[in-house]
């Protein structure tokens, strides 16, 4: 018998076969799907058409046609959408592995197109397989490398998403009704006899299967028994305290957050971005708020006798990690407004930057929604303390909902109105 790749008796495992690809597809639909949503959600979550400097994919044009004002409400909204995303992606890797297996023999299929429709279907097949890898290594890499894509990570990943749904939307039509046919007849017992997809689509099942290793219960245990492990080794960053450390999965290059007021996650430390004690000194550190009546500049001492607010408001990073809520306390950006000439009520959009002069998300912009919300705060305390260097002494943004790339630390200017 020949036995090349190609040829169908090269694979042997008895495991492979219309039930358990139609089981992993359908998990893989309805998971990628979600996925997809959040992931979209999360770009919407930046304000990128609010303005250039938010703006991490220039280039979108016509993807960017469903981009809306992200709400401040619920507080914990970019906590659950970006925790599920990151949380879900790290769980569907054995499933999605696992699929792959199973049709592997497939990629090897000769002649490679019987057809002009069968060759664009194995073209779509090349985008979606090639997609779907693309997008779980730039997103794995992202959160547990610490951003080996720095800046460009945003397109690619964006960019990615739409290549692969494209392909990931052919495919459903096309193969959907046959998996949902399969699992039908698996439910019935009868699913041995399932005939080949189509007649240019060799089945699945080994003609010459191997002895069994283990049975198609265990296996769906492995795969599924894999994603729980991730999951639960995952879940815990999306918490503090305890439940954290069971985040085994979450290498993370900020500093041990230590314990106390300010003792909750970190992402990147003020010597990391080399933020200096003398420069945020009493003496050396000045806010400078322009608006339309023009420009005040506030040492801290006078920030800290406005009126001040407090909010209990969590820290949700795009890496899926997010904290529960701190008590903040601070001046409310619809006063900082108020202070250069606006009305809060009528509040605009206003431009924060960093004393950090180098390096990713030392500026950014907040839409007038942000700013009129009366939970939103330049907050110069953190849980009855003073704002540690870390968490962004002398004055820091936090605002409901928002990504923590908004969430500006070591605040040095704010410009309220024309951000462009
Ligand atoms: N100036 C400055 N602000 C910043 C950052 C930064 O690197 N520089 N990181 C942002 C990101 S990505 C997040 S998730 C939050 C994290 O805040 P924390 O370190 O206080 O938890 O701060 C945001 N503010
Ligand atoms: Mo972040």
């Amino acid at each position: 018998m020949e036995r090349s790749p190609s040829s169908p008796a090269f694979w042997r495992s008895p495991l492979r076969g219309p039930w358990f690809t139609s089981l992993l597809g359908v998990v893989l639909l309805a998971g990628i799907t979600v996925l997809f949503v959040t992931g979209l959600l999360s770009y919407a979550a930046y304000n990128p058409d609010l303005s250039p400097v938010n703006d991490k994919t220039p280039d979108k044009g016509v993807l960017g046609f469903y981009l809306f004002p992200w709400p401040t409400d619920p507080p914990w909204l970019y906590r659950l959408t970006q925790g599920v995303h990151v949380t879900l992606g790290i769980a569907l890797v054995p499933v999605l592995l696992a699929k792959l297996w199973s049709v592997v023999p497939r990629l090897f299929q000769l002649p490679p197109a019987r057809s002009v429709a069968h060759a664009l279907e194995r073209l779509s097949l090349l985008l979606l397989v090639g997609g779907v890898l693309f997008e779980f290594v730039t997103g794995v890499l992202n959160i547990q490398l610490d951003y080996v894509f720095p800046g460009s990570f945003y397109p690619l990943h964006f960019y990615g998403a739409w290549v692969f749904f494209a392909a990931f939307a052919v495919h459903v039509v096309l193969r959907a009704p046959t998996a949902v046919r399969n699992l039908r007849r698996m439910r019935a017992g009868d699913e041995g006899a399932a005939p080949p997809v189509s007649a240019e689509e060799p089945s699945l099942v080994s003609p010459d299967p191997a002895e069994p290793t283990v049975s198609r219960r265990g296996a769906v245990w492995l795969v599924g028994g894999g994603s729980l492990l991730l999951l639960g080794t995952t879940v815990g960053r999306n918490f503090d305290g305890p439940a954290r450390r069971t985040a085994l999965l979450t290498p993370h290059g900020g500093a041990e957050p230590g314990s106390g007021p300010n003792g909750f996650q970190i992402n990147k430390t003020a010597a990391a971005r080399g933020i200096s004690a003398a420069e945020t000194s009493e003496e050396a550190w000045r806010l400078v708020v322009t608006g339309p009546s023009g420009t005040v500049r506030l040492s801290r001492a006078e920030l800290a006798r406005l009126p001040l607010h407090s909010a209990a408001l969590p820290i949700a990073c795009v890496e899926g990690w997010s904290t529960s809520d701190q008590w903040w306390r601070g001046v409310r950006l619809r006063d900082l407004a108020a202070l250069v000439g606006h009305e809060p009520d009528t509040a605009p959009d206003v431009l924060v930057e960093s004393l950090q002069r180098h390096g990713a998300f030392r500026r950014a912009a907040l839409r007038a929604n942000q700013v009129r919300d009366p939970r939103s705060l330049l907050a110069l305390d953190v849980n009855g303390e003073r704002l540690s260097p870390d968490h962004g002494h002398p004055a820091r943004i936090i605002v409901p909902a928002a990504p923590g790339v908004l969430n500006t630390k070591w605040v040095a200017r704010m410009t309220f109105g024309d951000l462009r």
